[in-house]
């Protein structure tokens, strides 16, 4: 226990944004960034394709092979839950666990198909399991913008309509632990704005404030 007499923790950080928005460069940097100054940090990823449920998401999203909504949606589910125990280790030794992806692009990624009996509200009551964020990073940026970038086009949901329909889900889900950032910028613009935005909660879980859920 600290001076407070609460616990210091790790935070636990999620980026989120439409696809190619710039989210695995930002984690790797902000990871870097933290280490720096010696916060214990370290970033995973959603889906985490290297387990056998996540070989089958990558599959789908390789378009290798096809699944019912219900199904898909699932497996992204058991495939943080199968991360969860190790997660809470984590933060409650004091490990910062940036998260490239997590719960709300479950949730936003499924409602935006528009499957009558996968509604955000059920989406998001699959997630109670997992331990909510004590802040989401959305990368905002035109769906246009994202399909020039790199490498778009090659997964099952890069496309500028659907993309559009995500976008409108993640602004659904907001509330007050979530930050938008204009992912538009330039790399290290975009980075001052982030850390500037994680290092304050950063700190408020080292002084062992709540986590949330
Ligand atoms: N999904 C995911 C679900 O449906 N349900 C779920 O529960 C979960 C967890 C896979 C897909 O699965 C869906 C969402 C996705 O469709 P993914 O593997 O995270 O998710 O795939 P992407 O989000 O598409 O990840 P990418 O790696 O493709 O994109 P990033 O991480 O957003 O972008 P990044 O950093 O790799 O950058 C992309 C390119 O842009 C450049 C980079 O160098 C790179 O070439 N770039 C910039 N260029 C100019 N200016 C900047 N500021 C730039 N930043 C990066
Ligand atoms: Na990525």
């Amino acid at each position: 226990p600290n001076d407070s007499g609460r616990r210091p923790r790790g935070a636990l950080i999620a980026f989120e944004g439409g696809d190619r928005c710039g989210k695995t460069t930002q984690c790797s940097k902000i990871v870097e960034h933290l280490r720096s100054t010696g916060v214990d940090a370290v970033m995973w990823r959603f889906p985490d394709r290297s387990t056998s449920i996540g070989q089958s998401i990558n599959a789908y999203l390789a378009e290798q092979s096809h699944m019912d909504d219900a199904v898909i949606h699932m497996l992204f589910v058991a495939n943080r839950l199968e991360k969860r125990d190790e997660m809470l280790r984590l933060l409650a030794g004091g490990t910062t666990l940036v998260l490239d992806r997590y719960s709300y692009s479950g949730v936003a990624y499924t409602a935006a198909k528009g499957v009558p009996y996968l509604s955000m509200e059920y989406c998001k009551s699959l997630e109670v399991l997992l331990p909510a964020a004590d802040l989401v990073v959305h990368m905002t940026m035109t769906p246009e913008s994202m399909a020039a970038r790199g490498g778009y086009g090659e997964e099952r949901y890069e496309k500028v309509e659907f993309q559009s329909k995500v976008m409108a889900a993640f602004e659904a889900l907001r509330d007050e632990r979530w930050a938008v950032i204009d992912a538009s910028g330039t790399i290290d613009d975009i980075h001052e704005q982030v850390t500037s935005i994680v290092e304050p909660v950063v700190r408020c879980a080292h002084n062992g404030c709540a986590l949330g859920r």
